[in-house]
């Protein structure tokens, strides 16, 4: 692919050069209008500047000369000067734009590896094995280098190392990076409120069922559910089932308005869940109405339910757009279904937000726990599987 800009008093001058150089089937991506010389913007001149791209293949292809112009259709100039066809122009000129950038962007990541690599060279065997297995199990590989460089100055403080001892250090690197994951706390005197969002069928009403049942049933605790998912009558269907069989109340709250009663219906409580129903992070309208629901609630603790089974970026949008009000802490479910976890670290680490809990499977009560920073490790070492 050949890309020159040509410059010119005209249009027609501009595309005769260019057709001098490069054939008839160059084709114009940009035009561009500018005024040259003169004085405070007096007696300059018009020029035009054309960029032209030729598609070696596609010359060779063509059946017939062709120049096709970007926006407008170029007029014909003469007999035998160019014939403008702008029909496929437009989506040529992006797809040619977005080619460069892709190749830009590659550019840039081939040579942020290539530095990477230099600088692993440097490091310790089994510290160059830890930054491999940590990509491997699709932690981003800045995070990744991170906690290289973190192990690897630990290991050169500590004397008399062992290779073993990777899976400690490592376990301690993350405890020193990363919040400690921390379950739901309870309040003194008063309940303590806590509300799950999320995209829809993450297990956020699952997560709940497994919660009420661990607090109320092995914990003694007094637990009050409280549903806002009205949209589908078979929502408050299936968290009243859960309610029966655990035997807690459930209380349904069709507005705002009505949170107030039902929450003071709870007060002797020691904990109140708040179901949601889930969003999509796209559907602006529906992420406000549940920003005016969690605004009325004031819960103690905003939990961001997400499925592990969703890649780093997705996961990432999801999280800025779920964060209408505050998001205290993370919860990951579906693990079981997943065999690589670097995505919780991410997540993790970017938004600077600590897990409560992580679900592996669907049983209610039991697939669900908290993890400590050697069971993450373990996790996105590869070294478990869940
Ligand atoms: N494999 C697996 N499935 C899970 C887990 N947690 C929930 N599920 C399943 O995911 C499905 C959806 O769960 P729900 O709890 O209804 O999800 P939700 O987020 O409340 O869904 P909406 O209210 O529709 O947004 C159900 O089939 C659950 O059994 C988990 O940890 N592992
Ligand atoms: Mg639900």
């Amino acid at each position: 692919m050949k890309i020159r800009r040509y410059v010119a008093d005209s249009l027609q001058e501009a595309v005769k050069q260019a057709r001098l150089e490069l054939g008839r089937d160059a084709m114009i991506i940009h035009t561009r209008k500018f005024k040259q010389g003169g004085f405070f913007g007096l007696f300059a001149r018009p020029r035009i500047e054309i960029t032209v791209a030729l598609d070696e293949e596609v010359a060779q292809a063509a059946s017939h000369d062709t120049l096709r112009a970007e926006s407008k259709p170029v007029p014909m100039v003469s007999e035998d000067t160019f014939v403008a066809v702008n029909k496929e122009l437009p989506e040529k000129a992006d797809e040619l734009l977005e080619e460069l950038r892709e190749m830009k962007q590659m550019m840039a990541d081939l040579n942020h590896k290539l530095e990477e690599k230099d600088k692993l060279k440097g490091m310790p065997r089994s510290v160059q094995s830890l930054y491999k297995a940590l990509v491997n199990n699709q932690v981003n590989e800045k995070l990744a280098f991170r906690i290289a460089q973190s192990v690897k100055q630990r290991i050169e403080t500590e004397e008399g190392h062992h290779d073993e001892d990777m899976m400690g250090v490592c376990t301690e690197v993350l405890g020193s990076m990363f919040k400690k994951p921390k379950p739901i706390e309870f309040n003194r005197g008063r309940p303590r409120v806590v509300a799950m969002i999320g995209p829809t069928g993450v297990g956020k009403t699952t997560t709940i069922a497994k919660l009420a049942a661990n607090f109320a049933l092995l914990e003694r605790k007094r637990v009050g559910l409280v549903t806002i998912d009205t949209y589908r009558i078979a929502a408050v269907e299936q968290l009243k089932t859960y309610a029966e069989i655990i035997g807690v109340p459930l209380e349904v709250v069709f507005h705002p308005e009505g949170l107030e009663t039902a929450l003071a219906k709870h007060k002797d409580k020691d904990v109140i869940f708040i179901d949601t129903a889930g969003r999509s992070p796209r559907n602006e309208p529906h992420i406000n109405e549940l920003a005016e629901f969690l605004r009325v609630a004031e819960p103690d603790e905003i939990l961001l339910v997400l499925s592990t089974n969703t890649p780093t970026l997705d996961l990432l949008e999801i999280y800025q757009r779920f964060n209408v009000v505050r998001i205290d802490k993370l919860v990951f479910t579906k693990v079981d279904e997943c065999e690589r976890f670097g995505q919780i670290l991410n997540v993790a680490y970017k938004t600077k937000t600590g897990l409560a809990y992580i679900t592996n499977g669907q049983n209610v009560p039991d697939d669900i726990m908290v993890p400590d920073p050697s069971y993450l490790a373990k996790m996105i070492l590869g070294e478990v599987s869940v």
